[in-house]
């Protein structure tokens, strides 16, 4: 397992490279381009500039996140074969610097969506990342992008780029007569187009489940249990077909069994890498995002390390969406202090089960 930390480039993260580094058993980064717009080339020299810094600081970055799909992509429109073509030149070049895995997700025009960025936590007085299906009830869209480009301390947050909200209405109107089965239709272009590049490149898609793990907005949405995974890697059989399994996207979902869905796939070496976190239900589609220790949520963090320890201990890992604690002022979910946390404990975990297991 290698225990790795996501990074946004020196423009445009709080924390730096050298924080990073010196977090006990800090393997690397899943690093991001953080201003390349969906469906753009990511040039050589953009990714050659990234990882030279990242280099020089001692840290590997072989998992890179959120090579955006464009949405003509996933509507289906005449144009996504450009697209597509840009798309297998963006994973030659992220090849030709060392990036193993990359991390995207096919939801249409959200990425992950919460109601509020900064909830506090009653108990302790930090606060984190919140989510009730009732709040969302009384926002639209609009009030909701407005919202959380408002709340994030002025840094972008993954899939909320302004660019690619701009056109939010007419997105969302054209998404009205597209359903899940024309989705997965449309998903599976897109695979076909891009998984021969991969297989000849050796670099692995890792789809990023919804979250939170059900439809919102009436939009369509396929990848939020175990049944959705297993129709997406039959859509194009392939080792490059693989799930970026988020424990706290799909545990959003208390029917998901975290442990139980990465042995299944972790079995049939279907998992890219992992977002480990933890996720603490408070009511129906209510949860708020809790410390990385299980006695802090609902998820159970042990089984989840044992599972991917017994089924695919080669993976990537990284701590994902932290609190905000100890009066740190960052990027929602991404400041230092409580990924850090998370990631020393995960790798105690890690640990404790690999000795128990005599290795
Ligand atoms: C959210 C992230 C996601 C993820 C993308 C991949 O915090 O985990 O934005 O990187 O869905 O495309």
């Amino acid at each position: 397992m290698k225990m790795t930390f996501r990074w946004y480039g020196e423009s445009s993260d709080s924390i730096t490279l050298r924080q990073i580094k010196q977090i006990p058993g800090m393997s690397g980064l899943m690093g991001v381009l953080d201003d390349k717009a969906a469906g753009e080339v990511w040039t050589e020299e953009e990714i050659k500039a990234y990882m030279d810094g990242v280099h020089a600081a001692g840290l590997e970055c072989e998992v890179i996140e959120s090579v955006n799909v464009h949405e003509d992509i996933k509507m289906g429109l005449p144009t996504r074969d450009q697209y597509i073509a840009n798309y297998c030149a963006t994973i030659r070049n992220l090849a030709k610097y060392g990036v193993k895995v990359i991390v995207y997700n096919f939801m249409p025009v959200f990425d992950w969506l919460r109601t509020d960025l900064a909830r506090e936590i009653p108990e302790d007085g930090s606060n984190s990342l919140y989510f009730d299906e009732q709040e969302l009830g009384n926002m639209t869209p609009v009030d909701l992008v407005r919202n959380t480009i408002d709340n994030c301390n002025g840094f972008t947050l993954p899939g909320w780029e302004p660019a690619r909200l701009a056109e939010l209405e007419t997105t969302l109107e054209r998404y009205k007569t597209i359903t899940p089965d024309d989705l997965r239709a449309n998903y599976k272009y897109f695979l076909d187009g891009i998984l021969p590049t991969c297989e000849e490149c050796g670099v692995v898609m890792a789809c990023h489940p919804d979250d939170p793990a059900w439809p919102i907005f009436g939009l369509p949405r396929i990848a939020h249990s175990q049944e959705d995974y297993d129709k997406i890697i039959a859509l194009h059989d392939s080792p490059c077909n693989t799930l970026c399994l988020c424990t706290g996207s799909l545990g959003s979902d208390p029917d998901n069994d975290i442990p139980a869905i990465i042995r299944h796939f972790g079995k049939k070496n279907r998992i890219g890498c992992l977002h480990v976190r933890n996720v603490k239900h408070l009511g129906h589609r209510k949860f708020r995002e809790a410390a990385h220790l299980s006695a802090a949520g609902d998820l159970d963090m042990y089984e989840i390390m044992k599972a991917v320890y017994e089924t695919c201990p080669d993976t990537y890992i990284r701590p994902d969406h932290g609190r905000m604690i100890w009066d740190e002022v960052g990027r929602p979910g991404y400041g230092l202090y409580d990924r850090a946390l998370g990631a020393v404990y995960l790798n105690g975990l890690w640990e404790a089960i690999c000795k128990s297991e005599g290795k």
